[in-house]
This record gives structure tokens, C-alpha cells and sequence, in this order.
């Protein structure tokens, strides 16, 4: 299978500042039983054109293997350093020193994300979240990194409260005394509020009230549109009429001018028999059609024109995470850097999007006679005139040594110099079609992007494996009960529209 391309414009800067080019970033949980080296995370990430990524950790291995790559990296205060940075400011101070300090400039530190769902999932950590941001703050002040590090905190959605209309929308108030400084804080630091966004489980736990394809961004008919009465605005997908949401709750407490990051949202492809949604074609609509919107610079119909630079969650399958399947399945690669899906990304005005989606290879027919098999390998070698060197011993493509894997080097690299016509993918009737890239490690298939990650020699310190992963999003737990009711109100809202 090809690579898909997430190409990806580049920030001018990282302070999510109005009148900037948003992008697109990635986040990098590391559940994995076979986590890919540092080196190699780093190699995919150049290899798709990812140049924003977020950590949930500080791992140094990361942070060595990130250095020089022009890619900019969010890092994290894992929840359970919470309590201990919120109740010293030396510990904040030597976290920041070994973690950040340690590895700026040459590792392009732009963020650090203070825990990650602190009130929803470690609510007892809440009220030293601020005092924790603060003295990481201040420790920035301290090594004059604070105007290009911001500090802030991802909050899950579910903390906004009757979320649509979004003009009604309002922040749990049983937070407003962390809310309140917190938002201070933002404000006069110049920094931005972080907001996972999950439509997949607002959408699960709608009970059938949202409509599948307002959760996906699908176009909606007209009278299937979410219409806010105060505002008469019209919500064609819930990540806008969320992020809107957002920017209400905030004015709702006095606060106009905090940006908004969306720091994890995405779809998962694959789940349990009770979440038929989790499929590989709607995780590929939602991240293609996100990915489109987020760089297309619409903006909300709140804030149109206002970029929400958004983290797809995420870049690997967690293979390790507890909870239902879908907990795995949220990643665009898995661990051999593969991806899941070809995202669509064609038709994405400036975005230099490489529809690979069509990307073919010839292979090997499954069941082939060897001998035949073996006449047709002595012929592409010959008289087809395929260059065959590849495959000798030392080459990379020497490896696996046995017909089946030498002939399909052979009748791909025929196929793509004969124009992929499927007259030049038959070979007797021992070849077929496919669109998986049969590329392995450096050995690079004609018509293959490129993966890369397998080859790649070690030189950073290995991951920290029991420091690293993401911490768990909340899942069916995350979306607020009143979601259900907010978008039945989204259908009485249509009706009334009507
Ligand atoms: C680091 O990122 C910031 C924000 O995106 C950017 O302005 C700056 O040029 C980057 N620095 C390097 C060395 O790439
Ligand atoms: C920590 O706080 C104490 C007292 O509040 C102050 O004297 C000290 O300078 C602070 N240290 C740092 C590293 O900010
Ligand atoms: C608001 O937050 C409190 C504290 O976490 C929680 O107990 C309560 O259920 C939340 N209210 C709603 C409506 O979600
Ligand atoms: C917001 O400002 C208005 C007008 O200044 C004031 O009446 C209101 O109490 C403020 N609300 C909050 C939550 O501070
Ligand atoms: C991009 O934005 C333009 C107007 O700003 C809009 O007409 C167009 O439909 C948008 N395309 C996508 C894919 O969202
Ligand atoms: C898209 O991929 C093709 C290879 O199939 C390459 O020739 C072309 O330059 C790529 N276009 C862009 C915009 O990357
Ligand atoms: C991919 O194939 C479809 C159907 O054959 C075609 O309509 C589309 O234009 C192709 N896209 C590219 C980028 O070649
Ligand atoms: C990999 O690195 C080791 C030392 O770190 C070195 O001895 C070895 O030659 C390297 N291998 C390749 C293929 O570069
Ligand atoms: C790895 O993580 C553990 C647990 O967080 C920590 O005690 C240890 O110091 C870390 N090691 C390195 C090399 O960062
Ligand atoms: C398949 C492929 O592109 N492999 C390359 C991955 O990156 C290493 C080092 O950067 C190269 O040596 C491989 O050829």
C-alpha cells in the first residue's frame, strides 16, 4: 500500500494566534508492545510531512531523536507529576530545566501541556492544576523561553455543558474555580485553551440523535442541519459546533480572546460488535474531511476565518490500551509505520495533498505454480528487461530469498515501466493487482512512497517505556450525558428551523 501523504502546511508560528495558518499535528501514544525506536517515529514523521507532533510525556529519547527535524513538539506533564510540580515550584523548576531547557532550541519545543483531562480524570490534582501551571510558567520566565514555549492544559469537552445551541453553552460550573484563574492565566500569558474533541463519542452515546454524517463532516441536507435558535447559525458537523461551544463557555465567564487548540480528535477503524462506526472507512472520512477543514481556513461559524490548529489522535495503534477494540484503533500507522488507511486528501486548494488512493502494484497470484513462477522471474529479468540487480545477494531486496518475494520485485518494477496497464500485471496468470506496497524494509517497491522506519540505525537513548503512553481518554465516559440531550435539542432545533 502506498504511504499516505499527510502533507502539511507549515505554521508560520506556534502561537495559535488569529490571523495564522492553522495545521495539522499529530499525537504519538506509545502503547505499543512493539513501540517503533525514537529514530523511527522520527522518520515516519518526516517520511508523511508531519511537522507538528504532541507528547504525552517528555520522553528524552523523543526529545534527542526530534532535535534538528523542524518538526514542532507539544510536551506533557504526565497527571500523576501534577501534584508534585503544583506543590513546589522548585520541582516545576527542575522539570522544566532537565525536560525543556535541556532540549531547546534544537528541539523545537513550542507547548507544554500540563497533564492531559486533569478534571475529569484526576480530580483531586484539580485544584494544584493552576499553581502547576503557573510555576512551569515561571520557570520559563526564568529561563526567557516563555514568549516561545505557552503552557496550558488539554480539557475534555465534556466539562462544556449544554453544548448545543453552542450559544447556550457553558463550562461546568462546578470547575469555575480552577476555570477562572486558569483562563486568567491564558489570557495574560498569551497562551491558548486545549480542548479534545471526540464526535465519535458524542456521536456513540447520541443513541441515534446525531446523525452519522454530522459527526463525519458529510454534507447534510438542509433541514438535517443543526441550527442555533439565538443565532440562527447553521452547524453542518459537531467539531465546529464543539469548538464554538468552547468559545461561548469562555465568553459566558468573561473571557474573548483565548484562541482555541483542538489537542486530540479523531475516529477509530476498527471496534467491538457494539461500535459498528468504528470502521477503517469512517475513521478515513472523519481525519480526511478533518484535515481538509482544519487547513481550508473556514474556521467555525462563530469565528469564521479563525484557525483551530488541531492534533489528530493519533499517529500509532495502541495495541496495549485497555478497554474496548476501538481503544487500539485510533492511530493512522501501525507499528511497522504502515498506514491503516490512505487518507483522501485531493481537492484541498493550497494543501499539496498526494491522492495516493489509486496507487497500484503487481504481485504475485496467491497459489502460483512455483515453476511457473520461476520461468516468468527469468523472463521480467531478461527479455522484459527489468533492471534485477536489486535482487542479488547483498542487495536490498535479496532478503527474503525465494521466488515468491524476487518475482513480485520483478513483476512490479515490469508494471510501472509498462504504465500499470493490467495486460502488464498477468505474466502467464501467475500476477495480480493489488494496492498493497509490498515494500519491506530498504527494499523500495516501484510506486511505493516510501515507507521507511525499519533500517534506520539506533543512535538516541531508547524510549522510556514506563513513562511513556498516553494517558487514557476518558472513553464512554468522557461525553457529557448531556450531550444526549443537547443534540436531541439539535433535531428539535431543525424542526423548529423547518
Ligand atoms: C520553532 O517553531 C517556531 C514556531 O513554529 C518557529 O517560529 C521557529 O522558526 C522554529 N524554530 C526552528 C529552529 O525551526
Ligand atoms: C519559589 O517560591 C519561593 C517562595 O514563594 C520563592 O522565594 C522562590 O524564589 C521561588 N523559586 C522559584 C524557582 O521560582
Ligand atoms: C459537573 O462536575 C461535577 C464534578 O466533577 C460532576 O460531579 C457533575 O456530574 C458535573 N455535572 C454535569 C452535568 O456533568
Ligand atoms: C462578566 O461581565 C459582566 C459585565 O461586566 C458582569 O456583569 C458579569 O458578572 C461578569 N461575569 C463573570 C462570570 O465574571
Ligand atoms: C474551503 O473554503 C471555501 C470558502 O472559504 C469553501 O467554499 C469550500 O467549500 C471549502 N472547502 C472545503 C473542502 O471545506
Ligand atoms: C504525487 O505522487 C506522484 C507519484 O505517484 C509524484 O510524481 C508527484 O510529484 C506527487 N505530487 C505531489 C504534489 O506530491
Ligand atoms: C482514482 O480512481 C478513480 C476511479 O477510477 C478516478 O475517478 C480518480 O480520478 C482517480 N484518482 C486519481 C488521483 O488518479
Ligand atoms: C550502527 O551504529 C553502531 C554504533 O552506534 C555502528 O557500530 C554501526 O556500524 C552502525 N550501523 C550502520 C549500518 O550504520
Ligand atoms: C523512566 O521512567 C521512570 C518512571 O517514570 C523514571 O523513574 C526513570 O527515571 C526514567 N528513566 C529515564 C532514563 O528517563
Ligand atoms: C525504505 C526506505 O526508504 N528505507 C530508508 C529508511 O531510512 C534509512 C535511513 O534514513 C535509509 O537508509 C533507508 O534506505
Amino acid at each position: 500500500m502506498a504511504l499516505l501523504t499527510l502533507l502539511l502546511l507549515l505554521a508560520v508560528s506556534s502561537q495559535a494566534t488569529a490571523d495564522e495558518d492553522p495545521y495539522i499535528g499529530v499525537n504519538i501514544g506509545t502503547d505499543l508492545s512493539d513501540m517503533p525506536h525514537p529514530t523511527q517515529v522520527v522518520a515516519l514523521l518526516k517520511a508523511q510531512q508531519i511537522r507538528h507532533v504532541r507528547l504525552y510525556n517528555a520522553d528524552q529519547g523523543m526529545l534527542v531523536a526530534l532535535a534538528n527535524s523542524g518538526i514542532r513538539v507539544m510536551v506533557s506533564i504526565p497527571n500523576e507529576q501534577i501534584l508534585g510540580i503544583g506543590q513546589s515550584n522548585s520541582t516545576a523548576a527542575n522539570w522544566v530545566s532537565r525536560n525543556i531547557v535541556a532540549h531547546y532550541p534544537s528541539t523545537n519545543i513550542t507547548a507544554i501541556c500540563v497533564g492531559s483531562e486533569v478534571l475529569t480524570t484526576l480530580p483531586n490534582a484539580a485544584p494544584l492544576l493552576v499553581n502547576a501551571i503557573k510555576f512551569v510558567h515561571s520557570a520559563l520566565v526564568a529561563s526567557n523561553l516563555d514568549n516561545q514555549i505557552k503552557v496550558s492544559t488539554p480539557l475534555s469537552s465534556s466539562i462544556i455543558l449544554d453544548s448545543f445551541p453552542p450559544s447556550q453553552a457553558f463550562f461546568n460550573r462546578s470547575w469555575n474555580q480552577v476555570l477562572v484563574p486558569m483562563l486568567n492565566f491564558l489570557q495574560s500569558s498569551g497562551s491558548f485553551l486545549m480542548l479534545n474533541v471526540y464526535p465519535y463519542y458524542d456521536y456513540m452515546q447520541s443513541n441515534g440523535v446525531i446523525p452519522l454524517d454530522y459527526a463525519l463532516f458529510k454534507p447534510l441536507p438542509p433541514n438535517k442541519e443543526a441550527v442555533d435558535a439565538n443565532t440562527l447559525v447553521h452547524y453542518s458537523n459537531v467539531f465546529d459546533a464543539m469548538v464554538d461551544a468552547t468559545y461561548f463557555a469562555m465568553a459566558f465567564l468573561n473571557f474573548t480572546n483565548i484562541p482555541v487548540i483542538v489537542t486530540e480528535t479523531g475516529w477509530p477503524s476498527k471496534g467491538d460488535s457494539n461500535e459498528p462506526d468504528a470502521t477503517i472507512e469512517n475513521a478515513n472520512t472523519y481525519n480526511s474531511n478533518l484535515i481538509r477543514h482544519v487547513l481550508n481556513k473556514t474556521g467555525t461559524p462563530k469565528r469564521p476565518g479563525i484557525s483551530v490548529s488541531t492534533y489528530i489522535y493519533e499517529l500509532y495503534n495502541e495495541d496495549m490500551k485497555p478497554g474496548p477494540i476501538s481503544e487500539k484503533n485510533w492511530g493512522l500507522f501501525d507499528a511497522n509505520g504502515d498506514p491503516v488507511y490512505i487518507l483522501r486528501l485531493t481537492g484541498s486548494g493550497s494543501l499539496l495533498a498526494n491522492d495516493t488512493t489509486n496507487q497500484t502494484y503487481c504481485t504475485v497470484k496467491e497459489g502460483a505454480d512455483p515453476k511457473m513462477l520461476q520461468a516468468a522471474l527469468d523472463w521480467a529479468c531478461g527479455p522484459g528487461k527489468v533492471d534485477c540487480s536489486p535482487l542479488l545477494q547483498g542487495k536490498p531486496c535479496y532478503q527474503p530469498d525465494n521466488v515468491i518475494a524476487h518475482a513480485t520485485y520483478a513483476f512490479d518494477t515490469y508494471y510501472h515501466r509498462m504504465g500499470k496497464t493490467s495486460d502488464a500485471c498477468n505474466f502467464n496468470g501467475v500476477a495480480d493487482i493489488t494496492t498493497t506496497d509490498p515494500s519491506h524494509g530498504s527494499c523500495l517497491f516501484p510506486g511505493s512512497f516510501g515507507r521507511n522506519g525499519t533500517m534506520v540505525n539506533i543512535t538516541a537513548p531508547s524510549m522510556n517505556s514506563t513513562s511513556s503512553g498516553s494517558p487514557g481518554r476518558n472513553f464512554y465516559g468522557s461525553g457529557s450525558l448531556t450531550s444526549i440531550l443537547v443534540l436531541i435539542k439539535v433535531m428539535l432545533w431543525s424542526v423548529i428551523f423547518l
